[in-house]
């Protein structure tokens, strides 16, 4: 147990962990169920291309979604991408800088401009208001983001969208099973798109979907991720390869399975971390709303530098140190990004300060409550010694890790 500054491992404790304690383990479901699944396909010599398999997978997403159509893909990337040609977009796209790069360079990669805007600091994902603010000739699209599995403001998003005339695709990556005003993610704007890359909710190794409820559009993205073929081997349309194997959709659906379970034991994590975490001065849990289903698959962390006189990166080297894999989802903006930076400077402060501060803790069926303790006692003396913490590291490595 950690009670002291000299305990932690960066000032020469022993690490609290000897394997390494990682966010973003995957949702593997019962292996023997994997196999008998893949063995399947291997009896049947049917591997890809729209197999049994992914169908299945398709049709009980869709279920959990709540939409009639869902079509797998190889991954959320080519997802949003196969969605952006579906949809003939151009000029500019909407969306938020505090994200995953993926939702960025999807579009970029197809000569689109993405248009970074800023966030509503209650729900850490776009706001309505300065996404109006946004809209030029040129935009033809909003891409909202469910960050952490936590909604967007879907009716005022769905007003700006329709009031203006463009579309409205979400990157729900992380929303599988959530849900928004009481209406599961997947049924809002005129489609979503899921990730099932391993350190999802439900992985797939790597897969995505595209849902909605626009059969049109579902037809366009179908043939477009196998070639632009409509009927037979014609391609009758610009298409490319965007399938989701049988192997993958074999672990979608054990992992599927597992689902309820996963999602049970990461609320009971969330409740384990914020008790454990209540009352330190300048850290707070990520809240979720209650009101809503919520896969509770990213447990965030906010740290307040001038509160706790640690910076959130030296919390981070801290856990690190003790073998606590702790992820800074995300940091930095996209906007942040040199990449981008150069070809629109813009400021975003609500992005640039939670980008600062945010930190993804272990969760997931595999973290015990006695690790979630073991964590929560290195972060609760690193914080509440924050000053000796940061001068005696600002000894070791005199830098930027102070606040
Ligand atoms: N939109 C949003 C909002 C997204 O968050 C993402 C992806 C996308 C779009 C695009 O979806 P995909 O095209 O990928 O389907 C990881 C994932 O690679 C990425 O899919 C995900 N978001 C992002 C949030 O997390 P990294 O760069 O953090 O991955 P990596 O390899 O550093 O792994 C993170 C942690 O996960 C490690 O500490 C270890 C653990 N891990 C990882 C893998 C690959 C495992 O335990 N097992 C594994 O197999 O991006």
């Amino acid at each position: 147990m950690k009670r002291n500054v000299g305990d932690l491992a960066v000032f020469g404790g022993p690490s609290a962990f000897l394997q390494p304690l990682h966010v973003g383990r995957p949702n593997v479901g019962d292996r023997a169920r994997f196999f008998d699944r893949v063995n399947w396909a291997l009896d049947h010599q049917w591997l890809t291309n729209g197999g049994p398999l992914a169908r299945e997978f398709e049709q009980r997403v869709a279920e959990l979604a709540g939409v009639r159509y869902c079509v797998s893909t190889c991954n959320a990337t080519v997802a949003l991408q196969l969605l952006a040609r579906a949809a003939d977009l151009s000029g500019e796209v909407i969306m938020p800088s505090l994200t995953f790069p993926a939702t960025a360079q999807a579009f970029r990669w197809l000569g689109l401009t993405p248009v970074f805007c800023d966030i509503d600091p209650a729900t850490s994902c776009l706001d309505p208001a300065l996404v109006e603010a946004a809209i030029t000739p040129r935009t033809s699209a909003i891409v909202p983001v469910h960050l952490w599995g936590r909604p967007c403001a879907v009716d005022q998003l769905a007003k700006v969208a329709a009031d203006h005339g463009i579309k409205l695709f979400y990157d729900a990556a992380h929303g599988l099973g959530c849900t928004a005003e009481g209406q599961p993610i997947g049924g809002f704007g005129q489609a979503e798109v899921f990730s099932f890359h391993a350190t999802k909710v439900v992985n797939a190794f790597e897969g995505g979907a595209v849902v909605t409820d626009d059969e049109e559009l579902a037809q366009r993205v179908r043939a477009m991720h196998n070639f632009g073929f409509a009927q037979g081997r014609v391609s009758t349309e610009a298409g490319t390869n965007g399938k989701m194997t049988e192997a993958a959709a074999a672990m979608g659906l054990t992992s599927l399975d597992a689902f309820e379970e996963t999602v049970r034991r990461n609320e009971a994590n969330y409740d384990d971390y914020r008790s454990e975490l209540a009352g330190i001065a300048g850290l707070k849990v990520m809240e979720f709303n209650r009101a809503e289903r919520n896969n509770y698959h990213y447990l965030i962390v906010e740290v307040d530098a001038a509160v706790t006189g640690v910076h959130r990166d030296l919390l981070d080297w801290v856990l690190r140190a003790e073998n606590v894999v702790c992820q800074r989802y995300f940091s930095p903006g996209c906007h942040e990004m040199e990449l981008y930076r150069s070809e629109r400077p813009v400021t975003l402060p609500h992005t640039e300060r939670l980008a600062q501060r945010v930190l993804a803790l272990p969760t997931g069926p595999t973290v015990s409550r006695e690790d979630i303790r073991r964590v929560c006692d290195i972060v609760r003396v690193t914080l509440e010694r924050g000053h000796e913490v940061t001068c005696r590291a600002d000894e070791r490595v005199p830098s930027t890790l102070a606040p």
